[in-house]
């Protein structure tokens, strides 16, 4: 008997990963992913340029050395990459309108001003990144309203898509989106979710992330629309996903949180809501059938979390 009272004492303790209790702890949230990495990966078109990867290698340091409450680094971005910006927002301007964050295409915003403008927003604030992190560490930030962003920017050889994020995916797609109040909460309510979950649940939450925040589709007034940031910043695939090649499955979250992704080129499916509202309703039905031994809230004034257990 008291063997058995030991192992039902000691179980939740051990089960449960370290998560973030306050905004400082994001520091240790930095499990870089070396996935896409120009100085590994031989099919990143940035591979066989000296050049892109020294300057890769230099942002990556300063996204490295940063700490929350640390001053973020503005970048002197090069005339070749204010073209590939230019390139891009150029595009992109043809299909939609401009996203009213106040950008122009003769220079990369910096992530400090459009942190700035987005906390007046939302309460969301950017943090720089090195590059693609664990989808735990990631979605954790979401948790708190921060959102870990890359300063760099695509190779030149390659505007229309990107596999990884880059500052024009950020800007372009996530922060428009991240400045809407309603999106903003849906955002940090998926990172709530995460904190603390299994690494089963980690992996159907961030697919769902994968298909709602970054590629997902929503009615608007009878008529499909792109909402996700991976659509928004990519040309080709925005053009792609709205075309009739692809195939449409209506968003439940059940069912969305095991399709298999892949990150390589454009989704051969993509899921679509009836409204946003409907996402976020479902989405959040989905997020409370997730068992945790605990429940969290988060607590804007000393942002931070208060842990419940439950009884
Ligand atoms: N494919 C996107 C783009 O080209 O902007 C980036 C996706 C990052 C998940
Ligand atoms: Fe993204």
């Amino acid at each position: 008997l008291k063997r058995v009272a030991d192992d039902v004492r000691t179980i939740p303790e051990e089960k449960v990963p370290w998560f973030p209790r306050k905004i400082r702890d994001l520091d240790k949230c930095n499990l870089l992913i070396t996935k896409y990495d120009p100085d590994m990966d031989q099919d990143h078109p940035g591979f066989s340029d000296p050049e892109y990867r020294k300057r890769r290698r230099f942002i990556a340091e300063l996204a490295a050395n940063y700490k929350h409450y640390s001053h973020v680094v503005s970048l002197e971005y090069t005339p070749e990459e204010v073209a590939t910006w230019r390139e891009v927002y150029r595009t992109l301007r043809t299909i939609y309108p401009d996203v009213e964050c106040g950008y122009g295409e003769d220079s990369i915003p910096q992530l400090r001003k459009v942190s700035a403008f987005l906390k007046e927003k939302t309460g969301f604030q950017l943090r720089p990144v090195a590059g693609l992190l664990s989808a735990r560490d990631f979605l954790a930030s979401l948790a708190f309203r921060v959102f870990q962003c890359t300063q760099y920017i695509r190779h030149a050889s390659a505007p229309m898509h990107s596999p990884e994020p880059d500052c024009c995916h950020e800007l372009l797609g996530h922060i428009p989106m991240l400045a809407d109040k309603e999106f903003a909460q849906f955002s940090q309510e998926i990172g709530l979710a995460t904190l603390g979950a299994s690494d089963e649940d980690i992996e159907r939450l961030s697919t769902l992330y994968w298909f709602t925040v970054e590629f997902g589709l929503c009615k608007q007034n009878g008529t499909v629309k792109a909402y996700g940031a991976g659509l928004l910043s990519s040309y080709g695939e925005l053009i792609y996903a709205l075309s009739n090649e692809p195939e449409y499955k209506p968003f439940n979250p059940e069912e969305t949180a095991i399709q298999p992704y892949q990150d390589q080129t454009f989704q051969p499916v993509y899921f679509v809501s009836e409204s946003f509202e409907d996402a976020k309703i479902k989405m959040r039905r989905y997020s409370s059938s997730i068992q945790r031994p605990f429940s969290v809230r988060y607590d804007p004034f000393t942002c931070s979390l208060e842990v419940l257990d439950q009884p």
